[in-house]
């Protein structure tokens, strides 16, 4: 069993983002859990899952749409015990610190966990704002990705991008940025780059 770590602001596209990741796991043929943050997100996003006509691979696939707030161990215990999940994809919520949640799992008891990875996404048209305004909550955000994704590429103008390269410089060198557009949808060689399987 895997975790992916979706994190980044409010309104970043973490949903969106998750839901291309399902799809393109599904088709892979891997077995996929969603864990959001909060109720009210599961109701916005099964009207996403519609647009993007999910609803099959939600039945076929038994998506478990989970809600966890403290309860994140006994969640993915409960994830490890009683399906066989491959991937775990959890959304926290945007004023969430990735730290913390990373925290928790020395809590957790199942089998070990494969892989952890983290990937934050950027909202090229609202991050210099934010990293004046919130400092350091986008800044943990962005030190604690392995993989930054700067969203939105459809409708961020080249001057945005540019802030967001040099944000993402000065607090995580080391993590490779990657531009997309999760609304329109994420090329399948770009996904490679976060998925734990290399087939
Ligand atoms: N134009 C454009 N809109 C996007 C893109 N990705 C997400 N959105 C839109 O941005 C809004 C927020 O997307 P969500 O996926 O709900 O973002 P989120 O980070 O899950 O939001 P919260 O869970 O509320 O923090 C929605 O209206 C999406 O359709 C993108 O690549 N381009
Ligand atoms: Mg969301």
């Amino acid at each position: 069993m895997h975790l992916l770590l979706i994190a980044g602001f409010l309104g970043t596209g973490k949903t969106t983002f998750s839901i291309q990741v399902a799809t393109e796991c599904i088709r892979q043929g891997r077995k996929v859990a969603m864990l959001v943050n909060e109720i009210g997100e599961i109701g916005i996003d099964g009207q996403l899952m519609r647009e993007l006509d999910l609803d099959v691979w939600e039945m076929s696939n038994g998506c478990i749409c989970c809600t966890l707030a403290a309860d994140l161990v006994p969640t993915l215990e409960k994830l490890d015990q009683e399906y066989a999940v491959d991937l775990i994809l959890m959304e926290p919520s945007g004023a969430a610190d990735p730290e913390s949640i990373l925290r928790t799992l020395v809590y957790y008891k199942g089998r070990p966990l494969e892989s952890i990875y983290t990937v934050t996404l950027l909202d090229p048209l609202r991050l210099p704002e934010l990293y004046e305004v919130v400092t350091p909550l986008i800044v943990t955000q962005i030190a604690n990705a392995n993989v930054l994704f700067a969203n939105k590429a459809d409708l961020a103008t080249a001057e945005q991008l540019e802030d967001v390269q040099r944000i993402a410089t000065e607090v995580n060198p080391d993590a490779k940025l990657l531009l997309v557009s999760a609304r329109q949808g994420i090329d399948s060689d770009l996904l490679k780059e976060i998925l734990p399987w290399k087939d």
